[in-house]
Parts: structure tokens; C-alpha cells; sequence
């Protein structure tokens, strides 16, 4: 079993419904077990400014799983609870389930870039992150706390 991160977002039709729903089908995944989930923290839109505040959490999941295998249930999860893709880039969504690291792995494909491409700009994902796990660091060695430290984690609220 290697460990894993994965950020959770929602910013609609009742987003903690959504995330809640999501920690459940997240457990239910063969080969896997849910480890740790953050707080839920309520945050203000990264990008395009007209659409709701988010939920945003993440959870460590132990898998046995390889990367693309857990891509394909956690794209499933989003499309069971109604995500439907749109062309404009971070628009508003029902739940978006994106893989921050996994294990110690870097990773690039078409469907997949580990860690996050851009984790190191979202302060959304890195609290929660460190919440759970204040000592990890980034395959190369880099410590995530370090990453957040220039960020504005002001607007970061309990949800
Ligand atoms: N996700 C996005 C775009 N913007 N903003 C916040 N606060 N939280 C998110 O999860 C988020 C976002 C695209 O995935
Ligand atoms: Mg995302
Ligand atoms: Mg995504």
C-alpha cells in the first residue's frame, strides 16, 4: 500500500453533500483505504471571481492501486456526482478530485501530472495538506510548508 493526497473541491449543489458523498465512495475503491481527512475550509474562487466560494479538503488514502488506476475511479467518482466538463478553465464545479501526490512519485502523462502542477500556487490545497501531514515534502526533496509560506491564507476559513 502506498500512501496517496488527494484535494477535494466543490463549490456547488451543497458542496458539503458532495464532499461528503465523495469520502464515501472514496473508502468504497478496491485496494484502498481511506487514511486521513482534513478540516473542510471554505475559500474564495482561485481564478474566474463570478462563482461561489469553494469547499476545499484533502484526504491521505493508502492504495495498492497504480496511479492511472486510481485516476480512473476518482474520474468516475466525479462523474457519478454529476461533474460535467466544461470548456472554460476553472469554472464552478459539482466535485473535482485532483491528485496532489502520490507516494514519492513524479509522474507525466496526458491524463495525469504528479505532484499537482500547480499545488505550489493554491494555498486551498496546501492548508489542508499540511493539516494532515506537516512534515511532507515534494519528491525532490522540497518541504510543502515552504510552499505556502509566501501565500495569502488570509481568506482561508473553518467551513
Ligand atoms: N478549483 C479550481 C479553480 N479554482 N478555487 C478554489 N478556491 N478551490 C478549488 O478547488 C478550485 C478553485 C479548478 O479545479
Ligand atoms: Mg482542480
Ligand atoms: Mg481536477
Amino acid at each position: 500500500m502506498k500512501p496517496v493526497w488527494l484535494a477535494l473541491g466543490s463549490n456547488l449543489a451543497d458542496p458539503l453533500q458532495q464532499v461528503q458523498n465523495a469520502l464515501d465512495a472514496l473508502a468504497a475503491i478496491p485496494q484502498t483505504r481511506v487514511v486521513t481527512v482534513s478540516s473542510f475550509y471554505r475559500t474564495p474562487p482561485y481564478g474566474p471571481q463570478d462563482q461561489p466560494d469553494y469547499l476545499n479538503a484533502v484526504v491521505e488514502l493508502a492504495t495498492a492501486l497504480q496511479p492511472d488506476a486510481l485516476l480512473d475511479h476518482t474520474q468516475r467518482v466525479e462523474q457519478e456526482q454529476g461533474r460535467v466538463r466544461k470548456d472554460h478553465r476553472w469554472g464552478p464545479r459539482t466535485l473535482d478530485l485532483d491528485i496532489l501526490l502520490f507516494d514519492r512519485q513524479t509522474l507525466t502523462s496526458d491524463r495525469l501530472t504528479v505532484p499537482h502542477y500547480d499545488m505550489h500556487n493554491r494555498a486551498f490545497m496546501l492548508v489542508p495538506l499540511l493539516e494532515i501531514a506537516p512534515a511532507i515534502t515534494l519528491p525532490n526533496g522540497t518541504p510543502v510548508a515552504s510552499l505556502l509560506a509566501p501565500l495569502d491564507r488570509t481568506q482561508i476559513r473553518p467551513w
